[in-house]
């Protein structure tokens, strides 16, 4: 049913302020921003490899976004999929009684969008994308890889990941992780919430970059908190806008 991670959403205060690490600090090319009024909020697509990072300003406090961040602050908010067509499958998921928000795609940011509640997936929630025809990524030096799911049963996340999306199996060790994706390209792994700080939900962020030097380069002159490992390094959410970002290096093909 889905082809890939189309985007995935990270709620913010301010878009000025957020531009400043995901865009001018990471390097995240801008492919557009716009208000979106029905949903409350102003919006950004970055390109990060084949897949981009939607920051999400609310318009009020009272709009979605808006009691999100009341609730839970900045961070991960969503993750969406792309797929070929938003309304068939909005139909089939309908009549399997999965719990929606959107019965209609309408339109959004990545084009004929439309969620479903976060009931239907572990708590997290999903959209899935329809883009316009003609759709294109700018090259980014950072790209991202994978997103990590907190779980009591992971098992059982996945499979509902597996039932409801079609998601491809990239691995299953038998042990208590499980990862679906796209071998080479965007995963999903789900993790008992025990390891995740006791987190349910969307987790933590991982990219990629094919050289970390210049990056940390430009992380320290922005002054955000890292973890320095060898060929990988952490930023602490406080400078990522509540996100739990890992990067690594990768040698892009
Ligand atoms: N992830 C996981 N759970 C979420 C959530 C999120 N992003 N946002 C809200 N919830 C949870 C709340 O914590 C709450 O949980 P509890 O019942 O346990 O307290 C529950 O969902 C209900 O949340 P609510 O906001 O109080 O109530 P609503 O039913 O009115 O709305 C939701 C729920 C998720 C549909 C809505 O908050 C939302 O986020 N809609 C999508 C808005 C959005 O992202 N728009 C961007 C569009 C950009 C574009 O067009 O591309």
């Amino acid at each position: 049913m889905v082809t890939n991670v189309h985007h995935v959403g990270i709620a913010v205060k301010s878009l000025s302020q957020a531009y400043r690490f995901w865009r001018d600090t990471l390097g995240l090319p801008l492919s557009r921003e716009a208000v979106v009024a029905e949903q409350g909020v102003r919006a950004a697509l970055l390109a990060a490899g084949a897949s981009e990072i939607e920051l999400l300003e609310p318009l009020s406090a009272e709009s979605a976004v808006g009691r999100f961040l009341a609730k839970r602050g900045e961070g991960l908010h969503h993750i969406c999929f792309k797929t070929a067509d938003v309304a068939s499958d909005l139909t089939a998921l309908r009549a399997r009684g999965v719990p929606l928000i959107d019965s209609e795609p309408r339109q959004g940011l990545a084009g004929r969008i439309g969620f479903l509640h976060p009931k239907a997936c572990h708590g997290v929630l999903v959209e899935l994308a329809t883009p316009s025809n003609g759709e294109t990524h700018a090259e980014s030096p950072v790209r991202f890889k994978r997103l990590v799911i907190g779980s009591p049963a992971p098992d059982d996340a996945a499979k509902t990941y597996q039932d409801l999306f079609g998601l491809p199996e990239v691995e299953v060790n038998g042990g208590p992780r499980t990862m679906l994706g796209w071998a080479g390209g965007a995963t999903l792994l789900m993790v008992p919430a025990g390891e995740a700080r006791g987190m349910e939900g969307l987790v933590a962020l991982s990219m990629v970059a094919p050289e970390l030097p210049p990056l940390v380069a430009r992380l320290e002159k922005a002054k955000a908190s890292l973890l320095l490992g060898a060929a990988e390094l952490t930023v602490e959410p406080a400078s990522s806008h509540g996100v739990h970002l890992h990067i690594s290096r990768y040698h892009f093909p």
